[in-house]
């Protein structure tokens, strides 16, 4: 009896034993998070945002150049070429007193966004936390004192949102040997090793045993940075953040010319907006004007519906959308940031569904017109048809291949009339819906 029940229990474990072993933490399930939030905030804010476009009566272009090149607000030093002393004393006039954490990240959470990511050090070299490797940092300013990053961590946990930091590993222009854009001269590598050993480590180092980051977003561009961001380099780099941390994301960027296999997720071209699928999880960063930076007459806001487009058109394709908005230096978000965010927000209260926790649904070819999302939950099976333009009729045909058992307007969950057509199915939309001028979302529950 004794020896029978022990030899059950055997059994029983090795039965057992390959279950556990699946669910054991495999290196991927840190990724899970960012593949089920589909919509992050980006926000570039530093000592540039004090400028806000303009310095000595010259203000930056608010559009992209014939060449093909942008100037963002977050490059003014070196676009207005302000004499390095005097960007270093804008630090005495950073003042946010109207900064609110805790406003900030309602505002991404309310806009239906799962995760934030800021930029604790830009190209200009600024830290914006208490670092003890530079005295460029919060602390030379008079809001010395203030945690910033801090409190947007507190407010995240706080909210329910993942959050990251970008961090500038390659361009540092406050460093004697950081890298600096490349119509000056070059800095050689055994000048950059001293930036690289002396501030870019010992800093992405500050940033996770301080603040226990998400993610890191690191930044490099085409080949410009291969002879500094060198294999050796980022593989260094990505070595110091798994030794620190075991859930910290990176992303491709850290050496777009070379990423390697060992990054988390793929990182899109500034406002690229793939046709295909992507070997890895990605997203795309994007503006919702045109600079990332505060800029006060770059007037070019994106409307809500065209950056919902983007944002479905992502998910369609199993990939995120990181949007920016660009604080003000006061520490207050500028409006028409807000209304977009909120009108996205107002529209992810009924057809989030459709985006979070869900993947590409590739049995029916998307078009311009319509792109498919699709979730498994338990033994149920869900496709979202995703109309992004009104529909030149109310009916709706859809040649899928699967039966449904049930089809439903998402926005308010009335239950719409099929029939079965040779082509498929045929889906009878009201009529407000079909030419409401919104993306309106059919939920199939398939059979
Ligand atoms: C970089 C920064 O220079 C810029 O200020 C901003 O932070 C942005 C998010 O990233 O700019 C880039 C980097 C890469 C590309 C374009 C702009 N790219 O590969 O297309």
């Amino acid at each position: 009896m004794r020896i029978k029940k022990a030899g059950s229990i055997i059994i029983l474990i090795f039965l057992v034993m390959p279950v556990l072993g699946q669910e054991k933490a495999t290196p991927n399930d840190k990724l899970i998070w960012f593949e089920e939030a589909r919509f992050g905030m980006f926000v570039h804010w530093g000592l540039y945002s004090i400028l806000g476009g303009s310095y000595g009566g010259r203000t930056m272009p608010d559009t992209t150049l014939p060449n093909g090149k942008s100037w963002y607000a977050e490059w003014i030093q070196q676009r207005l070429e302000i004499p390095n002393e005097e960007y270093r004393a804008l630090a005495k006039k950073f003042n946010p007193v109207n900064f609110d954490a805790d406003a900030w990240i309602a505002e991404a959470k309310n806009a239906g966004m799962k995760y934030f990511v800021i930029t604790a050090k830009h190209h200009d070299g600024f830290a914006l936390w208490d670092s003890e490797v530079s005295d460029f940092d919060i602390g030379a300013t008079p809001f010395k004192g203030r945690d910033i990053l801090g409190e947007l961590v507190a407010a995240c946990k706080k909210y329910g949102l993942h959050y990251g930091f970008y961090y500038s590993h390659w361009q540092d222009w406050e460093h004697p040997q950081g890298a600096i854009p490349y119509w000056k001269p070059a800095r050689n590598d055994a000048d950059f090793e001293k930036y690289w050993k002396g501030k870019s480590l010992p800093q992405v180092k500050e940033l996770i045993v301080r603040y226990d980051p998400d993610m890191l977003w690191f930044d490099t561009w085409d080949e410009e940075a291969k002879e500094l961001i060198t294999p050796k380099r980022r593989d260094e780099l990505i070595d110091l953040v798994r030794s620190l941390s075991q859930k910290c994301l990176i992303n491709g960027r850290i050496a777009m010319h070379d990423p390697g296999n060992d990054i988390d997720f793929l990182e899109m071209m500034d406002n690229a907006y793939p046709k295909e699928m992507q070997q890895k999880p990605w997203q795309t960063p994007a503006t919702m004007n045109h600079t990332w930076a505060y800029h006060s007459k770059d007037f070019n806001w994106k409307s809500s519906g065209q950056m919902l487009r983007y944002l479905v058109n992502n998910a369609s394709k199993g990939g995120n959308y990181l949007l920016n908005i660009g604080p003000k230096a006061d520490g207050s978000l500028p409006l028409p940031g807000v209304r977009r965010l909120r009108e996205m927000g107002a529209w992810l209260l009924t057809n989030g569904e459709a985006i979070y926790k869900t993947s590409a649904f590739h049995d029916i070819s998307p078009t311009q017109e319509i792109v498919y999302t699709q979730k498994k939950e338990g033994n149920k099976k869900y496709v979202y048809v995703h109309l992004l333009s009104d529909l030149t009729s109310n009916q709706l045909v859809l040649p899928l291949k699967e039966e449904v058992a049930y089809c439903e307007l998402l926005d308010t969950g009335e239950s719409l009339p099929m029939t079965l057509v040779d082509t498929g199915i045929s889906i009878k939309l009201p009529t407000r819906a079909a030419y409401d001028n919104s993306i309106n979302v059919v939920k199939l529950t398939l059979k």
